[in-house]
């Protein structure tokens, strides 16, 4: 059976349903410390969990017979920012949770890194996976001992850990959380009912992103992939980069007369201390990751759903 916390957020709603078609909806346990909205359900359990309870957690894993967890709850770079005691305890006591419990209970498990474990020493372009990390946001900080405490679990315990450093992820039927890369999804929303965006982020900032269903598609393939053909743990994961004036012109192409202004806001300086493109070779050699959506394919996805 496999565990989702933080089931109800930008990538978990998706992740459990690509889950359930692929292994069974009962074998999938979704889990979050919100009640889901029917738009968030899809046929299957759901329980309520908090990963800063392990009894609770525990409790669901052995009555369960869970066998692999996937540990989405976080705080963003954003709004990790402006709540750094939520961020602390949700983004390392939280995943310590998990991480004890795969010891304890032999789980494979992922809790997903990100671009944000980088910081402004790193060199920028073709980031490669192994590199300096020094991330300025409490969310990179947390993101980083996620990597090195996983691998320090790998190494000593033998726990099956796996992570993927994200992009920014743009989704069409859910929305982002407090990222800084969120401006990517709202300007759709925005271009369909205002035929303008005013953009917290200036026109030149390149940031690594990626669909939506590359994403989870490739996450389920990195997650089923035998152990053994593995040469990392943590594993860069990108398909495209673009800049808010790129994305722009790209809408403007197909929503007649769309506008895009810039007011930079406090997120200028966390996204100008992130990559503005990744290497994620290793995970394409390794585990056959691959995006098959482009820039163009995603715009022309993401429009006819919004549309819709
Ligand atoms: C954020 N969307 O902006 C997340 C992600 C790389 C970006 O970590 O914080």
């Amino acid at each position: 059976k496999i565990l989702v916390t933080g089931a109800l957020g930008q990538l978990g709603v998706g992740l459990v349903q690509l889950l359930r078609n692929k292994y069974g909806a009962n074998n999938v346990i979704s889990s979050d410390v919100r009640k889901p909205t029917a738009a968030m359900r899809s046929e299957g359990p759901f329980v309520f969990g908090d990963v800063l309870d392990y009894k609770q957690l525990e409790s669901i894993v052995v009555n369960n017979d869970v066998t692999w967890i996937i540990n989405l709850s976080a705080l963003l770079s954003a709004v990790g920012e402006m709540h750094m005691d939520r961020a602390l305890a949700i983004n390392m006591q939280g995943f310590q949770n998990t991480l004890e419990l795969a010891k304890r209970h032999q789980l494979r498990i992922l809790c997903p890194s990100t671009i944000g474990a980088f910081g402004p020493s790193t060199p920028r372009d073709n980031t490669p996976d192994l590199t300096i990390m020094r991330p300025t946001t409490i969310y990179g900080i947390t993101k980083v001992h996620v990597e090195l405490m996983g691998e320090y679990y790998h190494r000593r315990f033998g726990v099956d850990f796996r992570s993927l450093r994200y992009p920014g992820i743009i989704s069409a039927d859910t929305e982002p959380g407090g990222g800084t890369t969120d401006y990517a999804v709202q300007i759709f929303h925005s271009a369909l009912k205002d035929n303008a965006y005013k953009c917290y982020l200036g026109p030149d900032t390149a940031l690594p992103m990626m669909y939506l269903p590359d994403c989870l598609n490739g996450t389920v393939s990195f997650l089923s992939a035998p152990t053994e053909s593995l040469t990392q743990r943590t594993y860069n994961m990108a398909a495209f980069s673009f800049t808010p004036k790129e994305i722009s012109a790209k809408i403007a192409e197909r929503v007649k007369g769309f506008e895009t202004t810039y007011e930079p806001d406090y997120r200028q300086a966390i996204a100008d201390s992130w990559p503005r493109s990744l290497d994620d070779s290793i995970a394409r050699k390794d585990w056959g990751w691959k995006n098959e959506y482009d820039l163009d394919g995603m715009v022309d996805d993401m429009l006819v759903r919004l549309r819709k």
